[in-house]
């Protein structure tokens, strides 16, 4: 099996109480894993794809043929990017009681970024507030499952985006620097049909030292 379920940088409970320790194990272990299963079943049905790598896949994901190997790659590769991303950019919140936050990534989640990072987003678009404010509309606004983003594209810019279903920024050229989930299997048992108040909370856990270590890499 070429692809596994990479291990969480924290643990489950660690981003209480913004996201509750069962929501974070049945994503993580559950569906997490299916796209990973599903994306090694798809590769062995295509040994031509199965040695270049994932991101570089689904920025090329038009060069295979349509059909069913590059639906999965589609669905699961992007479901296995996407998710792998997710994990790293959320962290212990700097916001939360230590009562029950058993996280030993250190409590860096939530604030505002700085340095670089930062002033571009600022710059870009206003000031925090502002940017956020778009960010959280984005996110609430879309239609069934699907995703928020942050990503620097083409051109450099940084833009908010959103995809549906699994489909990866990579598959438009764009750089993530942050992601937010907004499947219902992300919060439904914590928040059931609130998003808005899913995402308001998520806030509290985005980790922007890793953001911003993203964004160096560009
Ligand atoms: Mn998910």
């Amino acid at each position: 099996m070429k692809y596994s379920l990479p291990q969480l940088p924290y643990a489950y409970d660690a981003l209480e109480p913004y996201i509750d320790a069962k929501t974070m194990e049945i994503h993580h272990t559950k569906h997490h894993q299916t796209y990973v299963t599903k994306l090694n079943e798809a590769l062995e049905q295509a040994p031509e794809l199965a040695d270049k790598p994932l991101e570089e896949l689904l920025r090329t994901i038009n060069e295979i043929p349509e059909g069913p190997i590059r639906k999965a790659i589609q669905n699961h590769g992007g479901g296995h990017s996407n998710h792998s991303f997710f994990w790293t950019i959320m962290a212990p919140s700097k916001n939360a009681s230590s009562a029950g936050n058993t996280g030993n990534g250190g409590a860096t989640g939530g604030g505002e970024p700085s340095g670089n990072l930062g002033e571009v987003i600022g710059g870009t678009f206003g000031d925090f507030p502002k940017f956020k404010d778009a960010f959280s509309k984005a996110a609430a606004s879309v239609f069934g499952s699907g995703w928020a983003w942050l990503v620097m594209d083409e051109t450099g810019k940084l833009t908010i985006q959103t995809t549906p279903n699994q489909d990866s920024p990579y598959m438009h050229q764009w750089k993530p620097i942050i992601g937010l989930d907004v499947w219902e299997h992300a919060y439904y048992l914590k928040y059931q049909n609130k998003r808005p108040d899913y995402i308001d909370a998520w806030w509290n856990v985005v980790n922007w030292p890793v953001a911003e270590q993203k964004y160096h890499e560009m």
